[in-house]
């Protein structure tokens, strides 16, 4: 942007347009105009410089600006990042057929879900609270690339949404031997919950539950927490369903139930 002298800017005007014509950044462009229109005489001599400047700088915020909002729609059409801690709902299934809006429906994410079809292009995830614990969704996309399909190692349990053979022989394909349930619509969250077959068992004194398969015992809780702990182990007492009393001495073997509460003894 060159200004000639001829017209006496000031020289800290010159100075600013040299920090300009070095800047590297957006950011540090928008400090040089902005320092280039404060020095800038209020005359209206120099009106025609003061309008270059100032529209170059309104452009430059405005490209900013829409940067700034490009990337967060993609932050926002990516959703929350896959946490491996929560009991996880894959959803598998053709074009159209309401993977999206499942998860839009549960979670309140607001993930494109349209008549267009193969809509989803990243996984799109999704958490919802259910009792004292979160519940994550993962919309597999429907172009299936394997990277994708493969999270299914990941979850606990599978949704589909449409032709459930063509579904169930591109599990087995894939090695995936996830429980399926084919669905036309939304289950409600307790029965997913039942269909996921976890339990919560609680340490003693922690509200936050260690999730465990249906059918665990106190060595998988232990091997849940370190494996470490199995070799340490004495005792534990338990209170609550499995228990027979509260504080129930029990072994290894023992069988935990959805809502225990477990005090372990180590050595
Ligand atoms: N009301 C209602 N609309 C649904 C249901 N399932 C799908 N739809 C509608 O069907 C259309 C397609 O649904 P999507 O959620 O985009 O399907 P998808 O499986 O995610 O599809 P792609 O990601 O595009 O492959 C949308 O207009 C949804 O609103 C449902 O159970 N109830
Ligand atoms: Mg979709």
């Amino acid at each position: 942007m060159p200004f000639k002298k001829k017209k006496r800017l000031p020289p800290s005007f010159y100075e600013w347009q040299e920090r300009y014509s070095l800047a590297k950044s957006a950011e540090q462009k928008i400090e040089a105009l902005s320092g280039m229109l404060s020095s800038i005489p209020h005359s209206d001599e120099f009106n025609k410089v003061r309008t270059h400047v100032s529209k170059r700088l309104g452009d430059l915020r405005k490209s900013i600006a829409r940067k700034r909002e490009h990337a967060l729609k993609i932050k926002k059409a990516r959703g929350v990042k896959f946490n491996e801690k929560l009991p996880t709902i894959g959803l598998l299934g053709p074009p159209n057929s309401g993977k999206s809006y499942l998860v839009n429906y549960y979670c309140g994410t607001n993930y494109a879900s349209t008549n267009m079809p193969f809509e989803t292009k990243n996984p799109a995830f999704g958490v919802v609270p259910y009792m004292d614990i979160k519940l994550q969704f993962v919309e597999i996309p429907s172009d299936l690339e394997p990277r994708y399909v493969q999270l299914l190692h990941k979850v606990d349990l599978i949704l589909i949404t449409g032709e459930q053979e063509r579904f169930k022989a591109l599990l087995r394909k894939h090695n995936i031997n996830i429980k399926s349930i084919a669905v036309s619509k939304p289950p409600s969250l307790s029965e997913l919950w039942r269909w996921l077959s976890l339990i919560r068992v609680y340490p003693k004194g922690d509200q936050s539950p260690v999730i465990l398969k249906s059918g665990a015992t106190v060595k998988d809780y232990l091997l849940n927490i370190h494996s470490s702990w199995v070799k340490r182990f004495k005792t534990a007492f338990i209170t609550g369903p499995s228990a027979k009393f509260p504080n129930q001495p029990v072994n290894l073997n023992h069988v935990l139930m959805d809502g225990d509460v477990i005090d372990v003894k180590l050595s």
